[in-house]
């Protein structure tokens, strides 16, 4: 549970297949009080996604801590987030190898957005590809003033395949979703701000601070409710008004099951300060 108390620890994943405990070797992972950051390193080639990082990225998310209430993805470096899906890696690939990566990476970013904690991308230089695709599966884009963002893959002879096509229309609209795609264009962060794309834009040594400012502003908060409103927004999205309004309506109830609702509504008539406890 978040109490405040910051503590900074590096936690060590244990493996589904054995029974040892073991690092990854392109993910760094840290915790601060309830907030998780995981770090994409492979600084070679600028972040970019081969199968190994997909791999230890989904392993990672199986086993965040419990006591996690927000992760932070982010590239280790100045220059980069992600460049790309890892196109040394993609060159020889078959019709049903490009399939079997494309849902692969599909996979993985699905999980985080589905995941039932906030994540929030520290965009820090260039998300390309399928960099901009793990970005937009997240739940808060904050990125730096000398990130990049873009979908360049028609250069190269692909669509955005890790759901790129999917969520950049949902994001920031058809028409413009189509241009940024058509032309492969990357675009600046004041652009990718005025687009929709990002929430906020700093100075490079600023994005993580306010990642972290972010993260905490929201682990005030009661955890459930927090995950029940990540979970209501995701599924409404797609659906008609009426059932959309039902969903929320449902889960709204939901929420008066939960002690959190109690304890913070105890607190405000009581000018205390809540406790939560996450159930
Ligand atoms: N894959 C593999 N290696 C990469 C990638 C990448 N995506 N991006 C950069 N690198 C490598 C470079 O090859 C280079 O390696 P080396 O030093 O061995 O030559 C190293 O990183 C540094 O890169 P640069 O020297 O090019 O650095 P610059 O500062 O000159 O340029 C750029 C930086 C503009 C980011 C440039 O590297 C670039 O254009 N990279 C490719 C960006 C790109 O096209 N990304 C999209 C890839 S496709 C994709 O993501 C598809 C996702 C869906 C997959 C679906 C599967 C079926």
């Amino acid at each position: 549970m978040f109490s405040g108390h910051v503590e900074k620890k590096s936690y060590i994943c244990k493996s589904k297949t054995q029974n040892n405990h073991r690092m990854y070797e392109y993910i760094k992972i840290s915790q601060t009080g309830a907030v998780a950051t995981f770090t994409i390193s492979a600084p070679k080639s600028l972040n970019a996604l081969n199968s190994t990082i997909l791999r230890e990225l989904d392993d990672a998310l199986s086993h965040i801590a419990p006591d996690v209430r927000v992760l932070i993805l982010t590239g280790d470096g100045e220059k980069s987030f992600v460049a790309g899906a890892d196109i040394s890696e993609m060159a020889g690939l078959n019709e049903a190898d490009g399939f079997a990566f494309g849902k692969r990476g599909a996979d993985v970013f699905r999980r985080i957005e589905t995941l039932p904690i906030p994540v929030i991308a520290a965009v820090n230089g260039f998300a390309l590809g399928g960099g901009c695709e793990l970005a937009m599966a997240c739940d808060i884009r904050l990125c730096s003033n000398n990130a990049k963002f873009g979908q360049p893959e028609v250069g190269l002879g692909i669509i955005p395949g890790f759901s790129g096509t999917y969520r950049l229309a949902k994001l920031v609209g058809m028409g413009m979703a189509k241009q940024l795609i058509y032309t492969g264009r990357a675009i600046r962060a004041d652009e990718a701000l005025r687009i929709g794309l990002v929430n906020a834009v700093y100075e490079p040594t600023e994005l993580l601070p306010a990642a972290m400012q972010m993260a905490e502003s929201i682990c005030a908060n009661a955890p459930l409710a927090v995950a029940y409103a990540k979970e209501c927004i995701n599924a409404e999205y797609d659906l008609p008004a009426d059932e959309a309004i039902a969903y929320e309506n449902r889960m709204f109830g939901r929420c008066f099951a939960t002690q959190d609702q109690k304890n913070g509504m105890q607190a405000f008539l009581t000018k205390g300060k809540p406790q939560f406890q996450g159930k």
